[in-house]
């Protein structure tokens, strides 16, 4: 009592001062992550029906995180060799870079034949955009405008502005017929200022599932060269979406085979399970050995001070399976029984929406590719999803569709059900 009663000239300055003038007080909170925000809201939830569907991580038959067995032998390979902890290179464990870039471009291809692929590697995919777009902002002698699709990874844009470029949209997604737009695509790119920059998902489009075709695609390269456009691919999802990391491959290698200097990130989180390693590349098509050189000393540059050198562990698991012939074939199995175990959820969700009389046409989840599907549900239906079911997805209706299985999709059938008729 007698604490309050105490004038307050006494006590109060202080605090009042401290309080007013705190460095931060004028910083606002932010939003939470539009995807990583969800597993924050998943994880906060204890109901034990609860299946987070908002981050694409694969999960195996019992919704579990999925340690590769190719991955455990590789680290069993590298215990026994005992390794040590130093700094890598700023680009990189080279053994590391040299595989990614075949993996991704294909033994036979001639930039790689002639040493003119210029490669470093990154913080996982995320990181091979950033530093794409930094070298980007830094080089490309053009206007620094890049395109991306509608809609496209959340992350892109905010990538790419922090780099400093300025981010702009071509169509992409066609919402009547939940497919691609290809002639309100192709209407955009032909549109676009000469030397702009295209990013293109090298497969598995994220968020909607919806590939161009091969035939589209040689179009669509066509088109690029014609307008003298920069194409820059992102391939988070190699292997993911056929099943083959060979046939997933095909936009990339089609378009250098016609010429195409193009940038590419890659990344191994998805394809090798290795989300927390962050293991990735970035490349870039050069002219010669050269130029090649010559890039990568820049991309050193851009490299070493935004965090000098990239993690060990993981780019010794991926070069260990991608230069070990048992490995390799072992993983290349684990990788179709991924993107299997993903197109019989599909099947299964398919069956279920229609024989649960769901309305809308649900074929769209059958056909679309990769981890995820883009299933149409609006942004209030995935709120009440979340409240009512404790089913979490993202807002745009996106699914992860490895965090389904045997357990829970009958569950998540009926809610999704209940969802659309309005009954949950
Ligand atoms: N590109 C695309 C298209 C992509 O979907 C992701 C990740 C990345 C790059 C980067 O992944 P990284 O882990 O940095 O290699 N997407 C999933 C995870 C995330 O949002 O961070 C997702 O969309 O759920």
């Amino acid at each position: 009592m007698q604490a309050i009663a105490r004038p307050l000239s006494r006590v109060a300055p202080r605090q009042v001062r401290a309080a007013a003038l705190s460095t931060w007080s004028t910083v606002p909170a932010g939003p939470p992550d539009p995807i990583l925000g969800v597993t924050e809201a998943f994880k906060a939830d204890k109901d034990p029906r609860k299946i987070n569907l908002g981050v694409g991580a694969y999960r195996d038959g019992n919704g579990k995180p999925y340690v590769l067995s190719s991955v455990k032998s590789a680290e069993d390979l590298i215990a026994l060799e005992n390794p040590d902890k130093e700094y890598l290179p700023i680009s990189g464990l080279p053994e590391f870079t040299k595989a990614a870039a075949k993996l991704a471009y294909g033994a036979d291809s001639q930039p790689l034949k002639q040493s003119a692929i210029a490669v470093v590697q990154s913080i996982s995919g995320t990181g091979a955009l950033r530093i794409g777009g930094a070298f980007l902002q830094r080089f490309f002698p053009h206007a620094k405008a890049i395109y991306i699709p509608t809609p496209s990874w959340g992350n892109h844009t905010s990538i790419f502005r922090d780099s400093g470029l300025e981010v702009k949209q071509y169509r992409y997604f066609d919402k009547k017929t939940v497919g691609l737009d290809f002639e309100g695509m192709k209407a955009d790119l032909q549109s676009m200022p000469p030397n702009s920059i295209v990013l293109l998902h090298a497969c598995a489009h994220n968020p909607t599932g919806v590939d161009p075709t091969p035939e589209q695609w040689v179009e669509l390269s066509s088109l690029i060269a014609e307008k003298s456009l920069f194409p820059f691919f992102d391939m988070a999802y190699q292997g993911f979406a056929s099943g083959s990391t060979t046939r997933d491959a095909f936009a990339l290698r089609h378009f250098v085979k016609e010429g195409h200097q193009v940038a590419l990130a890659q990344s191994f989180a998805k394809n090798m399970g290795l989300y927390g390693e962050r293991v990735g590349a970035f490349s870039l098509v050069a002219a010669d050995e050269e130029e090649k050189k010559r890039l990568e000393s820049q991309l050193k540059i851009v490299i070493r001070p935004m965090y000098s050198n990239p993690p060990l562990h993981g780019a010794r698991i991926a070069s260990t399976i991608l230069t070990n012939f048992e490995l390799y074939s072992e993983w290349e199995a684990e990788v179709k029984g991924m993107a299997e175990r993903i197109i019989s959820m599909r099947a299964r969700l398919y069956d279920n929406l229609v024989s649960l009389n769901t309305p809308g046409e649900w074929s769209h989840i059958k056909s679309q590719i990769g981890m995820f599907s883009f299933t149409g549900l609006t942004t209030p239906q995935t709120q009440t999803l979340a409240e009512k079911a404790h089913i979490y997805m993202t807002a745009d209706g996106r699914i992860s569709m490895a965090g389904l299985n045997a357990h829970n999709i009958d569950y998540f059938s009926e809610s999704v059900s209940k969802a659309v008729k309005s009954e949950l």
